[in-house]
């Protein structure tokens, strides 16, 4: 069933550090082998063994729009024949700059990257520069991508300052990041009542995509949004996940809430490695050359890039776009619930358009805390048993799935089936424990 991903994967690792490009492939979470997958067409991705599998991780939600798009592929082959990049500024990359600034609300400038991490990392130094404050507050269970200044653990207390949640982090960097429970308000107020004038900006994944699916609580953003004025710190939305994922403006724009810089990256690639930050005029000023912020990129904006993501931003304004997408995202939902209460097994599920998550808990998810309360036994084995069903989510509890334009009908159809067939493992798992608990009783 698995044995060339077997045999890549043991080659890989002879060259690879875990045979992997990014931890979260290696499926250490879920204690299985990492499917090594060699296509992707519309809503499935194929493996080395021929298997194939309804893919709802597309690429971590690069891939709205499905894989191998024929609109996307097209476009790759004939901007390729003038080159993939010339180091120097195109009119694609204004094209890309403007479709962004039309669609993001509180962008009226943006700078490409290459990655969601370029981006935040970026971001956080044009808010320290701007404001010419060293201090941020993040939010345990968000993630901004790999930068020193966010893999923080939190502090003892509220405002204590964090320590490096990796080695090589140091104890100086850490001791500029504040971190915070997600959903807490007063803990964000009491950290500014403490420290106000020394922090820069608070980041925030505006709904939280990187610990399961949380969404933020009512008034949660539009405090962060009045306690950041108040204190003359910048609001930074990490929208590399939920740009143009929640909708077409963002989860801004679904919010309403104008944050002072944004970062972006995922679907405005189309799948090619790309990332942006942007904001207001007179913060993005400060951006090199216009400012004294440097900031840098030998691919930054490349031609082949660009042209992906145009062609992919152009897509995604198809009238009742996201409205269909996420009427189907919103029938999977229901179906998996339906299944899980089949077998008796208590889920919490979280969905905004087409984002979703199921959770193993009874308890309602409202931050990584309660997050960390469902049963990661019991997602294990429902996402191994998906596997078999041939439906591939996310190999890790603290992720996102994520419904394409390419899910059909019939997709989400086969997908509720396969799962009521993994709850009815995950009950025969259970009934187990009883019984194996009734002997040692
Ligand atoms: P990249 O550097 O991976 O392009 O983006 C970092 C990043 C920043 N901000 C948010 C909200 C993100 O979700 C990410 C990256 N997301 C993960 C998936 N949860 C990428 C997958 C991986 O690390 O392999």
């Amino acid at each position: 069933m698995y044995e060339n991903s077997k045999a890549l994967f043991a080659e890989a690792k002879k060259v690879i550090p875990g045979g992997v490009n990014s931890p979260v492939r290696a499926f250490k979470s879920i204690a299985h082998h990492p499917l090594f997958i060699e296509k992707g067409e519309g809503s499935r991705v194929f493996d080395a063994d021929g298997n194939s599998y309804l893919d709802y991780v597309g690429s971590w939600g690069a891939l709205i729009l499905g894989h191998a798009h024929p609109s996307i592929v097209k476009t790759i082959r004939k901007t390729a024949h003038n080159g993939t990049s010339f180091g120097a500024p195109t009119a694609l990359e204004t094209e890309m700059a403007r479709l962004v600034v039309e669609a993001v609300p509180s962008v009226k400038l943006v700078r490409m990257v290459n990655s969601g991490t370029e981006a935040v990392m970026s971001a956080l130094r044009v808010a320290r520069g701007y404001t010419n404050r060293n201090k941020i507050i993040k939010f345990t269970g968000c993630y901004h991508g790999h930068c020193d200044s966010f893999l923080i653990k939190a502090g003892s207390g509220v405002a204590t300052l964090g320590a490096p949640d990796s080695p090589g982090v140091t104890g100086g960097t850490a001791g500029d990041t504040i971190t915070l429970p997600f959903n807490d308000l007063n803990s964000v107020k009491e950290a500014f009542s403490k420290c106000g004038e020394e922090i820069a900006a608070v980041i925030v994944e505006p709904v939280a995509g990187n610990m399961g699916l949380v969404k933020p609580k009512s008034g949660f953003l539009e405090g962060l949004r009045a306690v950041t004025e108040d204190y003359g710190a910048l609001l930074i939305f990490d929208e590399v996940m939920t740009g143009f994922r929640v909708s077409y403006g963002g989860a801004q724009e679904h919010y309403n809430i104008n944050p002072d810089l944004t970062t972006l990256g995922k679907i405005i690639g189309g799948g090619m490695p790309v990332g942006a930050f942007g904001g207001r005029h007179e913060v993005m000023e400060q951006v090199s050359p216009t400012g004294p912020v440097y900031q840098a990129g030998t691919l930054s904006g490349n031609p082949l890039a660009m042209a992906v993501g145009i062609e992919t931003l152009k897509m995604l304004k198809e009238p009742n776009f996201y409205e269909q997408m996420s009427a189907r995202r919103e029938k999977l939902s229901a179906g998996i619930a339906a299944a899980a209460s089949e077998h008796n097994i208590a889920i919490q599920q979280s969905g905004i358009g087409t984002m979703f998550c199921t959770y193993f808990t009874d308890q309602a998810v409202t931050d990584f805390e309660s997050a960390k309360s469902s049963n990661l036994e019991y997602f294990k084995i429902f996402f191994r048993e998906l596997l078999k069903e041939g439906v591939y989510i996310a190999p890790s509890q603290f992720e996102s799935g994520f419904v394409s334009r390419a899910h059909n009908e019939q997709d989400i159809e086969d997908t509720v089936r396969a799962a009521e067939k993994a709850f009815a493992a995950v009950r025969k798992h259970i009934d187990g424990e009883d019984q194996s608990s009734k002997i040692i009783s």
